[in-house]
């Protein structure tokens, strides 16, 4: 395979930058994003001189107030924020058209072919900084590499408004060789704590094997772990409008005939696509269902049409497809999952509604569940997904529960 040139960028304190952009009075000052400190809540970010008492995402606002009482505290406006992602986005799009955008401020790119008319990736980055700087007034952070997570990891290393070129496996792995094994991608915390169990702290533990069947308990795991370990990524950087799909599928414990709870997990289910299809600011134009049989027969059906992204069009767009069928044996597997993303609702060539046809009266009625689902998104965003569930959502739960099945939110 040809070398690739990958970038990965990072906006620095991305929503604390766009509020210091527009009232430079925060600029130089801790400024903590997310919530009062009189209010319940969570960090969602913070500039990089609240960082220096400890304040960091995540953290509760009460517990960022006791560590920088003097910082200042604000709500976010996740409008304005979305709108400096679409412009980042849009430069980004300047230099090649293989990008893969992971989060509003987050995206990897694939400039291997754009380097003839650039002349290096290293100028593709700092041309991109500027860009993102003169016309979004944010700073961001870049790390230019063979692979996607030799990208990554040193765009995060010398944050903030750093570029970072790591020219090959052997430099990786030099950088990464003393670090924890989590920093490997695909390696969580349950992996981790089994592997310090067995000794493996670091990449070089992992690459030093005491003796060769010792990740045997890991299966075909643990060789993609040493892989990855000695800096081969050969993960592909895939484009919004390509990527297969945003799907989440739930197996039963014991398979499951009752239509009204299949229907019940459908809603959980497309809830969580919802979520994940409107975090990356994305639309649908295909909505997917996928059933597996008791017998392991599986079967998918598809709709497709105008593009969607609430959880409640996704749902009655598997509804449909759903109630098409016959269920004649019980089901073991039930998903659902949406493709044919494109970044925004409107598609020229396009009018009708995926689903049903909406008067006017539906209309409104819409406008209101989409209100309603922005807050509900928000809320999830800054609080985590177990903070609020819809009425529906609960009695969702409620009949899988009295079902004796249980699917994580
Ligand atoms: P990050 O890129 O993780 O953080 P950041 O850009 O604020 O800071 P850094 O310089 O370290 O990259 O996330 C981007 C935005 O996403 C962040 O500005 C706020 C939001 N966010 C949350 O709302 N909650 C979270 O827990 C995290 C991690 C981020
Ligand atoms: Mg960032």
């Amino acid at each position: 395979m040809k070398e690739r040139k990958i970038i990965h960028v990072d906006m620095d304190a991305f929503f604390a930058a766009v509020e210091m952009r527009d009232n430079p009075e925060l600029v130089g000052k801790p400024l903590i994003i997310g919530a009062l400190p009189t209010e319940r809540g969570v960090v969602s970010t913070c500039s990089y001189e609240a960082r220096k008492y400890g304040v960091h995402s995540a953290m509760n606002i009460k517990e960022a107030y006791r560590r920088c009482p003097h910082g200042i505290f604000m709500h976010g406006n996740m409008k304005k924020y979305a709108e400096a992602s679409k412009k980042i986005h849009e430069i980004m799009l300047n230099f090649t058209d293989k990008i893969e955008f992971v989060a509003l401020d987050e995206g990897y790119m694939d400039v291997t072919d754009s380097i003839m008319l650039f002349g290096s990736a290293e100028n593709i980055g700092r041309q991109l900084k500027e860009q993102i700087f003169k016309q979004v007034g944010v700073t961001c952070s870049v790390g230019i590499s063979y692979s996607m997570m030799s990208a990554k990891i040193p765009s995060e290393e010398k944050k903030p408004d750093a570029v970072f070129v790591i020219p090959n496996e052997e430099e990786f792995v030099k950088l990464i060789y003393d670090r924890p094994v989590g920093v490997i991608n695909g390696i969580g915390k349950k992996t981790t704590e089994r592997l310090n169990r067995i000794g493996i702290l670091t990449v070089g533990d992992l690459l030093n094997l005491p003796e060769e069947n010792t990740l045997d308990m890991f299966g075909v795991m643990g060789k993609e772990m040493r892989k990855i370990a000695s800096g081969e990524d050969n993960r592909e950087v895939v484009p919004e409008s390509m990527a297969k799909s945003i799907g989440r599928e739930h197996t039963f414990q014991q398979d499951i005939s009752d239509k009204e709870v299949l229907k019940s997990v459908l809603l959980l289910l497309a809830g969580d696509v919802g979520y994940r299809l409107k975090k990356k600011g994305m639309w649908s134009r295909t909505v997917t269902l996928k059933i597996k049989f008791s017998d392991m027969q599986g079967i998918t059906r598809s709709k497709s049409g105008a593009a969607v992204n609430s959880v409640k069009d996704i749902f009655s767009g598997v509804s449909l497809l759903f109630d098409a069928l016959d269920i004649i044996k019980p089901i073991r597997l039930i998903g659902v999952s949406v493709s044919n993303l494109q970044n925004t609702k409107e598609e020229k060539d396009q009018q009708i509604s995926l689903f049903d046809e909406i008067n006017e009266k539906e209309e409104i009625r819409e406008q209101k569940t989409e209100a309603l689902e922005d807050v509900v998104f928000k809320l999830h965003n800054q609080y985590g997904r177990g903070i609020l569930k819809t009425a529906k959502e609960l009695e969702a739960y409620q009949k899988i529960s009295e079902n004796k099945d249980k699917i994580k939110p």
